[in-house]
């Protein structure tokens, strides 16, 4: 592995719109909930490349495959890349894992509705500037619709409740301009009350801190212009001291660093103002170990295998980091700053 790393921009291009393209192969495990449409040429070249569709990161993604969209694309815009895809024909896709009768989007066509892929849905469609597509009275119901009596948030139908889901709502709702339609006190009440001692934040109340939980516990309170309620040098500190011997991030404290927490706790930190505590030379170089040089993708450590999820969270970091070349993104919405500015200045 390389030392002296670049960032292999054109590779990860390849590689992403490679992996789109065989991840969309994987046969639905159900009928589609909606009538058929001829294949699209986002979809055509996997549907032809029978033998792809039974790699292992085709099957690891059949049930999260609009996540994996919103990592893959959101990561090709960071590059300047989004042309790479036919935006018409990825809508299409997205419309297609929707849910008129719940207004909630499944990870896939056919798959059950839930908060986590219908948030990625909003983000792919802001993306590209298409939220009109949307019935957004319909979507924003559906998330509101998901928000308890004190204030948490559940993620389906099922029930299960998590400050990731808290985070969620909020970001669905606000990229929507539709938090009216929810408690935001209370929701901003049990974000608050999964605060711990030592300054993080947990899934629930009394949850141990992690570092993906205080990205969403952040994340919320910013959305929300709550941020007084964070002690900023303690939780600063307690982030900063994720960063590894190896310049990695870890996601708390005693385990291995991995790429992703370059987003989870960078963003964090730029939220509350306290990057400048992190060596960024040592974590980009770090970032620039773990990827594939000849051919594209990010792992979550030197030398592992490469990753859509991680490709996202590196080039994130990167981004975060300023990095030559890569778009600043915003550190609450999690989308490039130019498409945050014009869904809010738009209003
Ligand atoms: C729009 C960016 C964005 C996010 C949407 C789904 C979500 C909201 C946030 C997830 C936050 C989270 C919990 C991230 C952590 C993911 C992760 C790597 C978990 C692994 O945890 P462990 O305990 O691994 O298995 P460690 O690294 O602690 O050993």
């Amino acid at each position: 592995m390389a030392d002296e790393a670049e960032l292999a921009a054109d590779q990860h291009v390849r590689y992403i719109v490679t992996v789109e393209k065989v991840t969309s192969a994987a046969t639905p495990p159900f009928p589609p909930r909606v009538p058929s449409t001829p294949p699209s040429a986002f979809q055509r070249p996997l549907l032809s490349s029978a033998q792809k569709k039974d790699s292992f990161e085709s099957l690891v993604m059949e049930h999260i495959r609009l996540n994996g969209a919103y990592w893959g694309l959101t990561t090709l815009d960071l590059l300047h890349k989004l042309h790479a895809v036919d935006a018409a024909e990825v809508v299409d896709w997205i419309m297609s894992c929707y849910h008129p009768e719940s207004g909630g989007f499944g990870g896939n066509v056919g798959h059950d509705p839930h908060v986590l892929y219908t948030l990625s849905a909003v983000q792919v469609l802001c993306l590209f500037d298409r939220l009109d597509v949307l019935d957004v009275d319909k979507v924003a119901d559906y998330v509101a619709g998901l928000q308890n009596k004190d204030g948490s948030f559940s993620g389906d139908i099922w029930g299960e409740v998590d400050t990731r889901f808290s985070y969620i709502a909020l970001c669905t709702l606000s990229l929507l301009h539709r938090l009216h339609k929810i408690d935001v006190q209370k929701a901003v009440d049990f974000v608050v009350s999964c605060k711990n001692l030592d300054g993080g934040f947990g899934a629930m109340p009394g949850g141990e801190s992690h570092a993906g939980q205080i990205f969403c516990c952040v994340g919320a309170l910013a959305i929300t212009g709550s941020l007084h309620h964070i002690d900023r040098d303690l939780l600063g500190w307690w982030l900063c001291e994720r960063q590894c011997k190896d310049g990695g991030l870890n996601g708390r404290p005693e385990k291995l660093a991995d790429v992703c927490y370059s987003w989870w706790v960078l963003s964090s930190l730029v939220m509350i103002d306290r990057v400048h505590w992190i060596d960024k030379e040592k974590l980009t170089k770090f970032i620039l170990n773990c990827q594939d040089k000849e051919n594209g993708g990010i792992s979550d450590r030197p030398d592992n295998a490469v990753d859509i999820y991680h490709t996202y969270f590196g080039i994130a970091g990167l981004s975060l980091m300023e990095y030559p070349g890569v778009k600043p993104l915003d550190p609450a919405y999690a989308l490039p700053l130019d498409v945050v500015n014009r869904i809010f200045l738009k209003k």
